[in-house]
């Protein structure tokens, strides 16, 4: 039988990259989806880079995502691409509405007019969309509040998805991942800030970290655990729709002061807020219950959450190794 082909919008990002590097392991042929800059944003997938087939197209450009499902002809789609930070969707709600929301209906429609109803399509939705958190731990009932204009976009993603399924029975599922991490995650989300600034103290690179709510309470996993959830969702007889998460959650205060730890110094020294880092309406405290995905799909967190911070820290220490202040 001919290798399964699938196609990855948001390659470049962390959980494409972790995607990629999974499904190139399963035997697929794995297309990615990238789009044209002045500059290539390909270092995540660097060392994959020659095993991948990447094509130029964009969440905006309906005519490029028609050509690009009719080019590829993929078995699964996994749609990744979007506006994926919080504090840019207040200052950029519209364009995140077209990248994060339209951009999701603009995939089911190229997948509905050139593949029929062969192709399986997963959208990453997010623990964003339970915002200010009506019960505790959050399941696949649990009704949604966003709190940004991300987490509304990722809404409205999200019951697209659905009701493209209901509609033209595609096989879609939503998978709502709760924070996932890695030594690949972009420097602006709090864990990598947090680790990054830990190596680079340690090295004399700087002395401060600026930081907003220490009080936020996330149910961080790891990035490299999650995408095989994606991919269990897309293998079962019946498209549905999955909460991951670890089930525990911690502080960005407890996140600091064990990663402070883990270079031997005392985070209260060096980490100061700074209240320009607030959000105009945050999460405060957000705590998943993955029981279905651990019973459908038989998926179950490996890292924990003070290996996380070792793996990423550890990571970030060898990134500064030699760095010049
Ligand atoms: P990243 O921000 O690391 O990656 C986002 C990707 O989307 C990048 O490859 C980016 O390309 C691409 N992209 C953005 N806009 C467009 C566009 N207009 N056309 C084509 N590509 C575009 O996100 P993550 O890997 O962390 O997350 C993957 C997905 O999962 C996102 O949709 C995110 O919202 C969602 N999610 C993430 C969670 C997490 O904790 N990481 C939790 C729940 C959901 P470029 O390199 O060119 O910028
Ligand atoms: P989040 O992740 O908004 O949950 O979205 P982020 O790491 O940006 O923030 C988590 C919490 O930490 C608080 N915080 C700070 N955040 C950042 N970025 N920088 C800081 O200096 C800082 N100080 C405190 C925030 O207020 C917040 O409460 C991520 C993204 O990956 C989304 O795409 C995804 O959908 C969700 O996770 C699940």
């Amino acid at each position: 039988m001919a290798n399964p082909i699938a196609l990855i919008t948001g390659v470049t990002g962390q959980d494409g990259a972790y995607l990629a590097k999974f499904l190139l392991e399963q035997g697929y042929q794995v297309h990615g989806m990238v789009r044209r800059s002045s500059t290539e944003s390909f270092e995540r997938i660097a060392d994959v880079r020659d095993q991948l087939h990447l094509h130029q197209a964009d969440l905006l450009d309906q005519l490029s995502l028609v050509r690009l499902i009719d080019e590829t002809q993929p078995n699964e789609v996994y749609n990744l691409a979007a506006q994926s930070f919080v504090p840019t969707s207040f200052e950029q709600p519209l364009l995140t509405g077209e990248f994060t929301g339209l951009g999701v209906t603009r995939m089911l429609e190229a997948i509905r007019q050139v593949g029929g109803n062969g192709i399986r399509f997963y959208q990453a939705s997010s623990s964003e969309m339970f915002g200010s958190v009506r019960e505790e731990p959050q399941t696949e009932a649990t009704p949604f509040w966003p709190r940004s204009p991300y987490g509304v976009a990722k809404t409205y993603g999200h019951w697209i998805t659905v009701n493209y399924r209901e509609s033209y029975g595609i096989f879609a599922c939503s998978g709502i991942l709760f924070n996932h991490e890695s030594p690949l995650r972009g420097k602006e989300f709090v864990t990598r800030k947090i680790a990054l600034a830990a190596a680079r103290i340690k090295h004399g690179l700087q002395d401060e970290l600026q930081l907003g709510n220490l009080d936020a309470q996330r149910d961080w996993g790891f990035a490299g655990d999650y995408v095989k959830a994606m991919w269990l969702m897309l293998q079962q007889d019946e498209p549905d729709d999955y909460v991951v998460a670890t089930g525990r959650k911690h502080s960005v205060r407890e996140f600091a002061e064990l990663a402070f730890d883990r270079v031997g110094l005392d985070w209260t020294k060096h980490v100061v807020v700074d209240a320009e880092l607030y959000r105009p309406a945050d999460v405060h405290t957000l705590c998943g219950d993955a029981g279905k995905a651990q019973r459908v799909l038989g998926w179950r967190p490996q890292v924990s959450f003070p290996e996380l911070v070792a793996l990423m820290v550890d990571a970030d220490l060898a990134r500064c190794q030699g760095a010049q202040p």
